[in-house]
């Protein structure tokens, strides 16, 4: 049984019901045409993520992907936003230009998220390298998916990491699923975590769903990083409720059986809601928590609701390259 530590506990249990609070209602407003384009939600997978997160310190980096309004949150950013981001709005973390698939908050190293599987991988190890060439001592958290884990910037990635012992920790959330493809389907070895071997770096498997497990099991691979000892990979098995994403149509649609009803019993919430009630923390302390978290989010999307939209003189403000001439505004052709 872990070591008791209410302050910790009591944190990763606020941190994730945030992420679930948000998804949810997340997908609720992109369900209803109110945030634009796809969403890709986390709610099942907040063990995992909250665990790894609270194993860094706050100067950390982060680096998510396509499915990552948990990861900035498990990080400790702030909601209001991160819910205008996927507005589109103004003040948004990425001022409305980078909507879902694309939150990043430097303010709690959240490097950012693309949409291209297998992107973020590189630019961990870049910001690794980074902390080893100033001689500082910060680590990179990086997550990825099963699928990505198929993409060759996995092996460069690891590979480059490992030979220049970089503070890195690779961290696969198994979900079971590469969008709606099965990974047992289009992997040649039973776990993610089996790979390590290739790259001679310790590989190992956590169980997603619970929290501290994860936590401690990250924790170890972070203090290995910040010794110098090289980078780790950690493969989290875990769920995800809902289909690939929302908006995408049906073909998105995962045909699941039972399968679905037999993870939720291991709702990572739940799991850890009973072990704290087993600690002697309160009903009432929970029942607290999760009623501030409710209201924060409501928050963030009445603010979002009300932000602006950024306007067109904007449009190549935080853009790298040549600032082209705008034309007249197509608004004011009327
Ligand atoms: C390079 C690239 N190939 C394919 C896609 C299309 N695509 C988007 S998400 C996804 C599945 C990724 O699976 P995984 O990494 O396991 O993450 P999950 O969505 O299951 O969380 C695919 C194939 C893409 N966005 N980028």
């Amino acid at each position: 049984m872990a070591h008791f530590d209410g302050e910790l506990w009591r944190e990763i249990y606020r941190r994730m019901v945030r992420i679930r609070t948000f998804e949810d209602e997340a997908s609720r407003l992109a369900s209803k045409g109110e945030i634009p384009g796809a969403l890709h939600t986390a709610a099942g997978q907040e063990g995992e993520i909250v665990g790894a997160c609270m194993a860094l310190r706050p100067d950390d980096y982060m680096v998510g992907n396509h499915r990552s309004h948990g990861h900035p949150i498990g990080k400790g950013a702030a909601l209001r936003p991160l819910m205008a981001e996927l507005f589109g709005k103004q003040t948004g973390v990425c001022h409305g230009k980078g909507g879902s698939m694309h939150l990043a908050d430097f303010s709690v190293g959240s490097l950012g998220e693309t949409s291209i599987v297998g992107s973020g991988m590189p630019v961990a190890v870049g910001a690794a390298l980074g902390s080893k060439l100033k001689g500082n001592d910060r680590v990179t958290l990086c997550f990825f998916g099963d699928g990505a884990s198929n993409e060759g910037t996995f092996h460069e990635s690891l590979n480059l990491a490992a030979i220049w012992s970089l503070p890195v920790i690779f961290l696969c959330e198994n979900n079971g699923y590469g969008a709606t493809t099965p990974a047992s389907t289009v992997m040649s070895v039973a776990n993610v975590a089996d790979r390590a071997k290739a790259y001679a770096i310790p590989g190992a498997i956590v169980d997603g769903q619970d929290a501290i497990a994860v936590y401690e099991r990250v924790l170890q691979a972070v203090d290995r990083a910040r010794r110098g000892e090289g980078p780790t990979l950690v493969e989290a098995k875990t769920y995800r409720y809902a289909d690939h994403a929302v908006n995408l149509g049906p073909g998105f649609a995962i045909d699941r059986g039972h399968e679905l009803a037999q993870w939720r019993r291991r709702d990572p919430i739940a799991l850890f809601r009973a072990r704290m009630i087993e600690a002697a923390i309160e009903e009432e302390e929970l029942a607290r928590i999760e009623a501030e978290v409710a209201a924060s989010v409501a928050d963030a999307v009445e603010f979002a609701r009300s932000s602006p939209f950024p306007s067109y003189e904007e449009a190549f403000d935080d853009v790298f390259g040549e600032r082209v001439p705008l034309p007249q505004s197509p608004l004011a052709c009327g």
